[in-house]
């Protein structure tokens, strides 16, 4: 009878820790974006209507292609793979364009010819995991495409011109772009939704970007990611645009991360644009607003906007400045994601231009495997680093004068500790910052180099300085030992 009370409490003990078990969590891991129609073709027999001088028809890339080249993209060291959609598509074009972007599903429980079938996407996902690699697959939850059957088929399930004329949200109840708009209010709808989304999962997907959520009905969205987060599964939205207060919102809704919209820009405009490193300063200064700012998406560039080696008119500067934007991104916290081609910094504007075929290693110029090389090197160094991968991310009180040209920020885990260190100016500099005005603290050391391979960067502290010794457009990382 005595221990009945000590009974009782472990009982609760276990109900409450089943009642708040871990969230689905992709800090630390590395994510590659692939749209496999543009990536690798590994299967000529699937090809039907390929035509690659035209940049709106399919281009021949597959699950086959994606498979055979898993080793490139370990290679290049990424953790994760994201797939844009595979679903089985319109089988028309609509505006001269095929639907080998993916976006245009007609059965979102089938892969599309193009891509292979259902097996070979078991192929690839069983080949990713047995690489140690996650798979994230692209959701559509908005939209079926514009010569779909289901949409002559059912036509309840579909916001018409009344409900998109009637309604407040036309975000929300008005088609995209003239997609045909699902209504997630019809049960039948949701019913359909969540089934896809189970479907999907049973197939061993580990988490689901899901796409164009500015555009779905909330109520129903929120449900859907409660199912996932239940089932373990990570959830990572596109809400075009957002900024930190977007994604904290969302976050707390029940979206495990979103990709920071405002953090690229500021990026593409400081490190690409070559304009002052204040505006990515004041996205950063804005991190203690979100939930969970380890498992934010940041990326340079994505498949629906220019792509970031796009901002420069001269391909070697653009190429220069991509391998200063990817060791940057390897210093910052959340979920890096690169989009295939941006570690050789391909070009391309506006889609569809920015989704020229991938090329691979034998098809690249020096300068290009330079880019790689860079990339490769940044990410290993981040998965070398506990404090750049998983660390808490504090931001560093620049003087006023050095604001434009210099951002200084610590990434901290356990007893490690890592002082990152970005750098507008044209020319290589040495800046000296009293370490009181940086709030921070640092023994009297020798002279340490950036962590990343091949880069004249240095740092030494005496006398209550920091020195930094820095070449012109680039980030580095530099360990300085525990607090
Ligand atoms: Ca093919
Ligand atoms: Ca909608």
């Amino acid at each position: 009878m005595r221990r009945l009370p000590l009974l009782a409490a472990l009982l609760a003990s276990l109900a409450g820790a089943q009642a708040s078990p871990a969230l689905p969590s992709f800090e630390g891991q590395v994510l590659y974006q692939v749209m496999p129609d543009r990536f690798a073709d590994g299967n000529a027999a699937n090809d039907a209507g390929v035509n690659r001088a035209d940049p709106r028809a399919w281009h021949g890339g597959d699950l086959a292609g994606l498979t055979a080249k898993l080793p490139y993209i370990q290679k290049l060291g990424a953790t994760a793979v994201w797939l844009t959609p595979i679903y089985r598509q319109q089988a028309a074009n609509s505006f001269d364009t095929a639907p080998y972007h993916g976006y245009w599903p007609a059965d979102f429980r089938d892969v599309d010819p193009h891509f292979g079938t259902l097996a070979d996407f078991d192929g690839f996902v069983k080949a990713a995991h047995g690489a140690k690699m996650r798979v994230v697959l692209d959701q559509v939850i908005n939209h079926y495409g514009y010569e779909a059957a289901a949409v002559k088929e059912h036509p309840a399930w579909f916001n018409g011109k009344a409900e998109c004329d009637a309604k407040k949200n036309k975000d929300v109840d008005c088609p995209l772009a003239g997609l045909p708009d699902l209504k997630q209010s019809n049960p039948e709808v949701r019913t359909l939704l969540r089934g896809n989304a189970d479907f999907w999962r049973q197939q061993g997907v580990d988490g689901f970007r899901y796409d164009a959520i500015k555009h779905v009905e909330a109520p129903f969205l929120k449900e859907l990611l409660a199912r996932d987060r239940a089932a373990g599964t990570w959830t990572l939205g596109e809400w075009y645009g957002a900024d930190t207060g977007t994604v904290a919102d969302w976050q707390r809704a029940g979206l495990d991360s979103l990709f920071l919209f405002s953090l690229q820009a500021a990026m593409q405009q400081s490190i690409m644009g070559g304009q002052g490193l204040g505006r990515v300063a004041s996205v950063l200064a804005r991190q203690d607003e979100l939930p969970r700012p380890g498992e934010v998406a940041l990326f340079l560039d994505n498949h629906d906007i220019p792509r970031f080696a796009q901002g420069s008119l001269f391909e070697d500067q653009a190429q220069t400045r991509t391998r200063y934007g990817l060791r940057a991104l390897m210093t910052l916290r959340g979920v890096p994601v690169i989009w295939q081609g941006t570690e050789i910094a391909l070009r391309g504007g506006p889609d569809p231009d920015n989704r020229r075929d991938m090329r691979f290693e034998n098809e690249w110029t020096p300068a290009e495997r330079q880019v790689f090389e860079t990339a490769r090197d940044a990410i290993a160094v981040r998965k070398a680093s506990r404090a750049l991968s998983v660390g808490t991310q504090k931001l560093l009180p620049t003087p006023t004068r050095l604001e434009d040209d210099l951002l200084l920020f610590t990434r901290e885990a356990g007893g490690e500790r890592v002082l990152v260190a970005w750098h507008n100016g044209k020319a290589r500099k040495t800046y000296s910052v009293r370490l009181s005005a940086l709030d921070l603290k640092a023994d009297p050391q020798a002279v340490t180099r950036s962590l990343f391979t091949g880069q004249d960067a240095k740092l030494s502290v005496s006398g209550g300085w920091l020195h930094l010794s820095l070449p012109g457009e680039d980030a580095a990382a530099f360990e300085v030992g525990a607090r």
